[in-house]
């Protein structure tokens, strides 16, 4: 007998049906679009995770990991990767090192022992967010990963601050940007290697971090041990992964993954008419505001009570949680959450809420709104790249 539990975020067809079917997985994970089957794969220091690929590794989190609190355990991370070869090799805390150098005084040269002895420690809780999440389900579809909804995980960061260490070497006044870059390299010459660059005063705003721990324990491989860069509050493209070398550069960053890919339409909506190019365009910078419910899924059933959880996260780029309202009519009507524990501006903020349903078809829709005002609309927009989706998903449920 096949257990089968089917959502929006994908169905989970047991291990019996697969081998019934003559699948060489023991398990697969269905997404809910076109061409969605993703094996369930284990690596090192991970749990059975969604496959995207595997050379570079690309892994999703589970979906029901997202209800399980505001952090997410390092073992259930998503994974995002460019470049074959990675993630690198021989990598190891007691001998790698970090170099800063370019418009600076001083360059430096450090270890992780200089790291955490010579330099304040600063800790975060900060959502990483890939900028293609959800991106299987745009409509049109465009190309790239068909990402569902698990290319984000909120952790608390500890490290140092860029803006510590740019001290230190004395950024020259004539610094206008700094580049990270991390110890993969492409394995041929047509492939850039993956370098980021953010504006000097962002690279010294004092939360810009390397950091060297991930909720209290060394970072895992796939998530950039032994050293990444944090970039609250902005999309995970910049969160340099192994990051071994910083550059303060005098003009803005050439980097092919800042001039050519990562960039949004440059407009106040990021997006076009559906189908067509943007003839503008920007780099990628803050997270959207956005919110989903954990522990109901698109096509469930329930059973009818005066008094049933809703429950869910939300996050935004930085300016905090102001509300998050609930609807179980389809839009019609909305009545506000209430916010779980503040963790910090730039982490996931738990909310839940008690709401009568009745016998029937209920479309429950969570809609968050920053401190900022930003608002999750109800009607998907589009851009090329699909990135930054946020529009408020309907969980379609059945009461009886
Ligand atoms: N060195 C390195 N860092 C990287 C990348 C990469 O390919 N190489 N990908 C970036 C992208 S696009 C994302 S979304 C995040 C994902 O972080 P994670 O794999 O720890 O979840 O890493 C970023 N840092
Ligand atoms: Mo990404």
């Amino acid at each position: 007998m096949a257990t089968s539990f089917s959502d929006r975020r994908g169905v989970l067809t047991g291990a019996a049906a697969m081998l019934a079917a003559g699948a060489a997985r023991a398990e697969t994970v269905t997404l809910p679009f076109g061409n969605g089957e993703r094996p369930v794969a284990t690596y090192p220091e991970k749990r059975p995770m969604l496959l995207l690929t595997e050379r570079p590794p690309q892994l999703e989190t589970p979906y029901s990991v997202f209800d399980t609190g505001a952090f997410t355990p390092n073992d259930a991370f998503f994974v995002r990767y460019h470049l074959a070869g990675t993630p690198p090799r021989g990598l190891d805390a007691a001998t790698f090192r970090v170099k800063v150098g370019g418009a600076v005084e001083r360059p430096l040269d450090l270890g992780l022992a200089d790291l955490r002895r010579d330099f304040p420690a600063v800790t975060l809780a900060a959502v990483n967010e890939c900028s293609g999440n959800g991106r299987g389900f745009s409509a049109p579809r465009v190309a790239g990963g068909q990402l569902g909804e698990g290319m984000m995980g909120n952790a608390l960061w500890r490290g140092v601050s860029v803006k510590a260490l740019l001290e230190r070497a004395g950024a020259k006044p004539s610094a206008h940007a700094v580049e990270f870059n991390g110890a993969d390299r492409p394995q041929i010459t047509t492939i850039p290697d993956f370098v980021k660059g953010l504006g000097i005063d962002h690279a010294r705003d004092g939360e810009v971090m390397l950091a060297y721990e991930m909720n209290g324990a060394p970072l895992p491989l796939l998530n950039g041990y032994p050293l990444r860069l944090i970039v609250p509050g902005y999309y995970g493209t910049y969160w340099v992964k192994h990051v071994n070398e910083l550059t303060v550069l005098e003009q803005e960053s050439q980097s092919f993954w800042m001039q050519k890919s990562y960039r949004i339409p440059d407009n106040d909506c990021a997006c076009t008419p559906a189908g067509s190019p943007a003839t503008a365009t920007r780099p990628i910078g803050k997270l959207n505001v956005r919110s989903f419910i954990t522990n109901l899924t698109d096509g469930q059933t329930a059973r009818a009570s005066p008094r049933t959880l809703v429950r869910g996260i939300a996050f935004d780029g930085g300016s905090g949680i102001q509300a998050v309202e609930l609807s179980t009519d389809g839009g019609a009507t909305w009545k506000p959450a209430r916010l779980g524990q503040d963790h910090g501006k730039y982490s996931f903020r738990e909310w839940s809420a008690q709401v009568p349903l009745r016998p029937g078809e209920h479309v429950l829709i969570a809609r968050a709104k920053s401190r900022a005002g930003e608002i999750q609309p109800l009607t998907a927009s589009w851009n090329p790249s699909a990135y930054m989706r946020n529009v408020a998903d309907p969980v379609r449920v059945t009461v009886a």
